[in-house]
């Protein structure tokens, strides 16, 4: 396997000291912490569509990378000359997982039982590749958002033969997923939204994606599939108002649904930087729900507000995701996908690798770093004593919930005024920092 990236090498574990930019400085695969390897903690994925089919344009710009392996058609053929490539990419980096829409691996025919058909032959080839790796599929997905058909939703489509085409695109994208022996499928909704409630009849849009969701499901069961599902939340892009538009949103929509039981959430930093939140934030919320499933592991740019799915290189991000991550016991089916490209100014195939090395770097610190702030225990300790009039007396009776309002009533007017004990946000804060 080096045929299409000659000047890289198999990247190795150098170590903190070494100045070779294409080896790891803290990914240390088969490393312990806190009780299992990096490899086992991180459970990394390559996107497909990032890696393969990005070609790096803006909406200002063409496309720049340079994709020597790709004849820029949509044939069949150049689907399938781009797998060996795919495979060698993810031998090199070290990456045992990956992820994919329907209609990054296979084109678009000129039926849909063409398209289809298309997937068909993928998928076996993809499995072939998967047998003589053993890399593995951490989910797949279908695009529902970038053909025109889909302008206006898929599932949320004014149009009726849009849902059908929705369902047909994800029961196919269904049969790979679980052919590939796929640990889970997600649904993102690029376009599950809309523009104006001039035109839109959010009830009924709403109504039908979750039986959009709820066929997935239906399905799934009948193939045998055991695979988990997950939403991903996102507010906006590309539509104004997206449904499904963070962790507590997403949870919403999936209890009103009768939804939960099946599906979990896929996380993504940028995403959560567009809801107006921190990514730690909507861990938080998904792990208070049992609903943590998987990462989209980047990050915005606080001078853009759009989603510039750039490589996670924040310490201070990696290790807020990793101390959720291992305070939560870690993932099952899901795990940290770089959902992440290069810059439109790093176009040389090199860059794949300068870029997945950093975000994996990245990730090992935090990692180590959390292992290292939750062993030492200080934050944990004092956010425990900061409830610990809860732990017995009247807070006790209250998270029991036999104090009643006429108790309370009789309680506080017999104490002297409450008195706070400070919150030490900066303390906190430069705990953190004795550890980054
Ligand atoms: C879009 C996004 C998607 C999903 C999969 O912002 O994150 O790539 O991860 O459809
Ligand atoms: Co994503």
């Amino acid at each position: 396997m080096n045929q299409y990236f000659p000047n890289i090498p198999k990247i190795q574990y150098e170590g903190p000291k070494s100045k070779n930019q294409l080896a790891f400085k803290h990914y240390n695969p088969e490393e312990v912490v806190a009780g299992k390897t990096m490899k086992e903690h991180m459970r990394f994925g390559a996107a497909y569509w990032h890696v393969m089919r990005n070609e790096l344009g803006d909406p200002f710009g063409a496309g720049t990378a340079l994709m020597p392996w790709d004849d820029n058609s949509q044939s069949l053929q150049n689907a399938l000359d781009r797998i060996p490539v795919f495979f060698e990419f993810l031998d090199k980096i070290g990456i045992d997982y990956y992820c994919f829409h329907d209609r990054d691996i296979s084109p678009e025919g000129a039926t849909l039982a063409e398209t289809h058909a298309n997937l068909i032959a993928i998928t076996n080839e993809l499995e072939k590749y998967q047998k003589q790796t053993g890399k593995k599929l951490l989910w797949g997905t279908a695009c529902l958002f970038a053909h025109p058909r889909y302008a206006q939703g898929g599932g949320t489509s004014p149009n009726a033969d849009v849902f059908a085409y929705s369902a047909s695109q994800i029961k196919h994208a269904l049969d790979a997923t679980h052919q590939l022996g796929g640990e889970g499928y997600t649904f993102w909704g690029g376009r599950e939204g809309y523009a104006t409630l001039l035109n839109t009849d959010m009830k009924r849009e709403l109504d039908h994606l979750a039986q959009l969701l709820q066929g997935a499901v239906d399905y799934a069961k009948k193939i045998g599939y055991q695979g988990q599902f997950y939403i991903e939340p996102k507010p906006r892009e590309p539509s104004t108002h997206q449904y499904d538009s963070d962790a507590a949103a997403c949870l919403n929509f999936l209890r009103e649904y009768n939804l939960l039981d099946h599906f979990k959430l896929n996380l993504e930093t940028n995403h959560a930087t567009l809801a107006g939140h921190t990514m730690e934030h909507e861990m938080e919320v998904a792990i208070n729900a049992g609903a943590l499933g998987s990462i989209d592991a980047n990050r915005g740019d606080e001078l853009l507000g759009w989603d510039t799915d750039q490589f996670p290189t924040d310490i201070y991000g990696t290790t807020n995701v990793m101390l959720r991550l291992l305070a939560s016991g870690g993932f099952t089916t899901g795990g940290l996908n770089f959902d992440a490209k290069r810059r439109r100014e790093s176009h040389q195939p090199d860059d794949l690798f300068y870029s997945h090395i950093g975000g994996m770097d990245a990730f090992a610190r935090g990692l180590k770093i959390a292992a290292a702030m939750i062993e030492d225990g200080r934050i944990d300790e004092f956010k425990k004593a900061r409830y610990a009039s809860y732990d017995s007396g009247i807070g006790a009776q209250i998270e029991a919930g036999t104090a009643d309002f006429d108790m309370l009533d009789e309680y506080a007017q017999k104490i002297d005024p409450p008195q706070l004990d400070s919150g030490r946000q900066e303390m906190l804060e430069n705990i953190v920092n004795e550890y980054i």
